[in-house]
């Protein structure tokens, strides 16, 4: 398989970085194509527990090349933060790649989400105030910094001055705030110049070489198919391409190119931030599963909300991903439960439908049509093949399979590498 797109099935926090690390095992190459540090992923290995959230999962595999693409939007404190802190447990940082025309998330893009967020009081999406959104906007907007800006003094100013202009009439007239100071902000980037300069590469000719060589490159997703800025539930979304199609405009290397998508999808969902959640649980079961679960954000700690499984997404993340498989996580997680429901179709307004509906008022009116399935007691998070599972908990998933209409080809029963049943 020389190139796999791994993309998440929901809202996020699928599992994403679990899976990645595993594929990691197998590849030359995981390229990190979309969002920034909103990005919260866990993997555990050996017991030791690492959060990245600008870097690629892959990094945590020896032999690897981890990869920045295009489409990533990067804070570089951050981006020297983490690296500093995984290089003092022991992982070699040393072979990261950036892209050249990935943009930069400056201070300015942090105040911006903040105040933007609190300016639009009970309509704010709910944002992970990272600067993600400001920073993408200055991207299409066409007055985005990018690391190559960083290497020319004249260039990075001339682009800074434009890139405020507007800005600060803005924090000033409309919220209230001191203007941001140009040679401010030329200096924090000035700063992280030279030790970025090695880093950055030309990640399309890097990764296309490679796959003529014949290695073998993983294109993981940050955030989520419902998430995606083109295909999630607008505007509670983010400012990236977050389906499959990103892989290809975040890195440089072409749709025909990719072999296999797969989607990560929980046995149940969470959403953190605002917007529509049909299946959402406001009584005690909800709580159960952030419990059980530790539905906590990666990155900033926010309880998840949590919800059962949703088939009606899971269809539309398979055909707007155009995937091939699904991983399924989290399965340990609704152990105990007698009777565990499942959302096969949305009622809207009276009128059943088994497709999402893509008009906002539509999907807010969506009200989930359950269908029971009987539960399993045991505890079953050292199976470490499918019939080794309950028959219900085996005839769980066989649904979960069918109703979302493509093929579960491994499943999670616990955070750690080895808690994973391989199917094929
Ligand atoms: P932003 O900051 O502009 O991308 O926020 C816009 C929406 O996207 C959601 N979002 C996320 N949802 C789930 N997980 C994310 N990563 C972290 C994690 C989140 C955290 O792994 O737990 O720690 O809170 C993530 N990043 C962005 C966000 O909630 C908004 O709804
Ligand atoms: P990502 O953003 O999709 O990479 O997911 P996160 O890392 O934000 O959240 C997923 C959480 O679930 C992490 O804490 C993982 O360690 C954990 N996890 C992943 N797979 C499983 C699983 O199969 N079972 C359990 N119990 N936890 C899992
Ligand atoms: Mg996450």
């Amino acid at each position: 398989m020389p190139a796999i797109v791994v993309v998440g099935a929901q809202w996020g926090d699928e599992g994403k970085g679990k899976a990645t690390d595993q594929l990691g095992s197998q590849v030359d190459y995981v390229v990190k194509f979309n969002g920034g540090n909103n990005a919260g992923h866990t993997v555990v290995i050996d017991g030791e527990k690492y959060a990245l959230h600008l870097l690629p999962s892959g990094i945590l595999s020896p032999g690897v090349v981890p990869v920045i693409g295009n489409g990533v939007v990067v804070d570089l404190d951050v981006l020297f933060e983490e690296l500093d802190g995984i290089s003092a447990r022991g992982v070699d940082t040393s072979r990261l790649l950036i892209s050249g025309s990935a943009h930069v998330i400056a201070s300015y893009h942090r105040t911006l989400d903040k105040v933007t967020e609190r300016f639009l009081g009970k309509r704010r999406i709910g944002t992970t105030g990272r600067g993600i959104g400001p920073a993408y906007a200055d991207k299409i907007n066409r007055v985005g910094i990018r690391m190559w800006d960083l290497f020319d003094e004249k260039i990075l100013r001339a682009k800074i001055e434009g890139s405020l202009e507007q800005k600060n009439q803005l924090l000033v007239k409309v919220y209230n705030r001191r203007a941001v100071s140009v040679d401010e902000v030329v200096d924090e980037l000035l700063r992280c110049a030279e030790r970025l300069r090695p880093m950055v590469a030309d990640v399309s000719v890097e990764l296309n070489n490679a796959l003529d060589d014949g290695k073998t490159v993983l294109f993981e997703a940050g955030q989520a198919t419902m998430l995606d800025i083109d295909h999630g539930t607008y505007p509670f979304v983010t400012s990236s391409s977050a389906t499959a199609g990103g892989a290809s405009t975040g890195s440089g290397v072409g749709p025909t190119r990719i072999d296999r998508v797969v989607g990560i999808v929980k046995a149940y969902t969470t959403r953190v931030g605002e917007g529509p959640f049909p299946t959402e649980l406001f009584d005690e079961w909800g709580d159960r599963l952030r419990d059980v679960g530790g539905e906590f954000g990666t990155t900033t700690g926010r309880p998840r909300r949590c919800g059962w499984y949703d088939s009606v997404i899971a269809r539309y993340a398979s055909r707007i991903n155009g995937l091939t498989d699904l991983v399924l996580t989290k399965l340990d997680v609704l152990s105990g439960i007698e009777q565990i429901p499942v959302c096969v179709a949305y009622d809207v307004d009276g009128v059943r439908t088994e497709e999402l509906p893509t008009d906002q008022t539509a999907f807010h009116h969506a009200r989930p049509i359950y269908e029971m399935f009987p539960g399993w007691s045991e505890d079953i998070s050292s199976a470490r093949t499918f019939e080794e599972l309950p028959l219900t908990a085996q005839e769980y998933v066989l649904a979960l399979e069918e109703l979302s209409g493509t093929r579960i080809s491994s499943i999670g029963v616990g955070p750690g590498r080895e808690a994973t049943l391989q199917r094929f």
